[in-house]
């Protein structure tokens, strides 16, 4: 019963593991001026009432190395939200916390390490970092974490917690709602009731509270009037089945990034593309694309010659927004030379991507140079497309068949080509729309009677993680009906138990009944 005698509704409960790695939202005065401070969640979560319910639940298992080993820590809950649906959270502290501006790919291998060893048993990631390196964490992350099927979201402040009037507050609260309710399976970035894809980030501003911007595409999310507004069509859906794994020890020392000014003397250039063992560089460029200097020039004969040495060189524009292109002569003369255009890339995303190709096992220029052109994470706008967009439905659909009801109809049917008419251009769908149950279509095509269903919707980027009211993953329910083939097809787009579920598994893995076999090849 509650405080007013009604029976408790039991409402479902997300768990978010929140990643703290330092920057001004915990830091605190020192006499050598601000510093990240640890206790975080005492200090600075516990007491507010926004981030915690006053209920107290006992402390969650998160693993803390490689060994897996695991720690119980406290946990928190925040209160009922807009949605009906608690979030709760524990937090991981660096044992080191930092200004970001002494980040680097080490600490990027911690926190992507960090969301791996615990990516079982959370639904989402919340990432407390600094702001002066935040879209570079953001992009290079966002290469990294491959395949990733949860949401993973940067956030911080230009004001810390502990000061009356910060944005620490907003920014942390619209992080954890987001990656405990909306299965954006992607690294995004929160500031300033904004959800940003995380590797179109740029920070524009040093004191301000609106700090990033997203000059190239839209917001994913923004927040107003309590409500958060996602973007579906915007949001990326791998088109690749396959488990979440990392690419770790990004390149960085052997990347650099140069910015073309008046009168910039191509000795200069030359001696930067002369550094023992480089063999990427970043060129921000004038306008669209262009450099000083015509095909015979000094600067383009520079370039043109590191190119040959195998330097892959790659053009993005000075400008905070658009794309380089081969519209005035100088673009085309360096895109002859060998240079890549990067399109739209900001910075920040084209240095963390080169050293994420540069890092991977047996890498050519070549191979690296036509990769960086081509979107992986959408963050650029390929050339073709005018912005990154999932296709949209061309016919009209009667209200009664837009409606999740008959696509739960025609995928229980196993009528694969309702449920094509259905779903087409409708991403949303099949990322986060679900029945009163809260089943989305996945956990409907976990048992339906047509396997190529199932099969269809994780080609196009579903989600396998979300739960339903009561808080079953689809690969549970396929499980639980013996559906062999179904369990195959699930774990191979990387579904997993979550942790409450494997217990029941257990148990009626070891009761030796028909389906034994099944709940083994699930835990195992
Ligand atoms: N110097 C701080 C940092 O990046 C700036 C901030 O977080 N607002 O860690």
């Amino acid at each position: 019963m509650d405080d007013d005698g009604y029976p408790e509704i039991q409402l479902p409960e997300s768990r978010v593991l929140i990643i703290i790695t330092g920057g001004t939202i915990c830091m605190r005065k020192s006499p050598h001026g601000l510093v990240p401070a640890k206790g975080f969640l005492k200090a600075g979560l516990a007491p507010r009432p926004s981030f915690n319910d006053g209920s107290y639940p006992e402390p969650l298992e998160i693993v803390v190395d490689d060994k897996s080993t695991r720690k119980a820590v406290q946990s928190l809950r925040t209160p009922v939200s807009t949605y009906d649906r608690r979030v709760r959270y524990c937090v991981h502290e660096f044992d080191q916390l930092l200004d970001s501006s002494s980040i680097d790919a080490v600490g990027w291998d911690q926190i992507a390490r960090t969301i791996y060893r615990n990516y079982q048993l959370f639904d989402g990631f919340v990432v407390l970092h600094g702001t002066d390196s935040l879209a570079y964490t953001c992009s290079a992350l966002s290469f990294m974490l491959q395949d990733l099927g949860k949401p993973v979201i940067l956030t911080g402040s230009q004001a810390p917690m502990m000061e009356l009037q910060n944005d620490a507050q907003d920014n942390l609260l619209s992080s954890l709602i987001i990656a405990g309710h909306f299965m954006i399976p992607e690294v995004c970035l929160f500031f300033n009731f904004k959800l940003f894809r995380g590797n179109r980030t740029t920070k524009v501003s040093a004191t301000e509270f609106e700090a990033f911007a997203s000059p190239n595409l839209p917001p994913l999310a923004t927040i107003s009037s309590l409500r958060t507004n996602v973007a579906w069509d915007l949001v990326y859906r791998p088109n690749t089945v396959k488990p979440f794994s990392l690419q770790l020890k990004l390149d960085t020392s052997h990347v650099a990034c140069l910015r073309i000014f008046p009168g910039m003397k191509p000795e200069m250039v030359d001696a930067v593309l002369r550094l023992e063992g480089l063999k990427g560089l970043i060129l921000e460029t004038f306008g669209a694309g262009n450099t000083p200097g015509g095909p015979d020039s000094a600067m383009t004969r520079v370039l043109a010659d590191a190119v040959k040495r195998g330097i892959v060189i790659v053009n993005v524009t000075q400008c905070l927004s658009g794309s380089v292109s081969p519209l005035y002569a100088p673009g085309t003369t360096l895109s002859r030379a060998g240079i890549v255009f990067g399109q739209d890339l900001t910075t920040e995303a084209a240095l963390t991507k080169l050293a994420y190709l540069l890092a991977q096992p047996g890498a050519t220029p070549e191979d690296v140079a036509k990769r960086m052109s081509v979107s992986m994470r959408g963050e650029l706008t390929e050339l073709t497309r005018t912005h990154f967009e999932h296709p949209k439905t061309s016919g009209s659909l009667t209200p009664e068949l837009s409606s999740l009801t008959a696509l739960g109809y025609a995928i229980q049917k196993g009528n694969l080509q309702d449920t094509r008419d259905i779903i087409r251009g409708e991403p949303r769908w099949l990322l986060n729309d679900a029945d009163y149950n809260l089943n989305t279509p996945v956990h409907l095509a976990a048992t339906s009677p047509n396997l190529e269903i199932l099969r269809e919707f994780l080609a196009q980027g579903a989600s396998v993680h979300l739960r339903n009211r009561s808080g079953n993953t689809p690969l549970f329910l396929a499980a639980a009906a013996g559906l062999k083939d179904h369990v195959g097809v699930l774990r191979e787009a990387g579904a997993h138990l979550h942790s409450e579920e494997m217990a029941a598994a257990r148990l009626y893995a070891s009761e030796g009944d028909d389906n034994a076999a099944i709940w083994e090849m699930v835990l195992s």
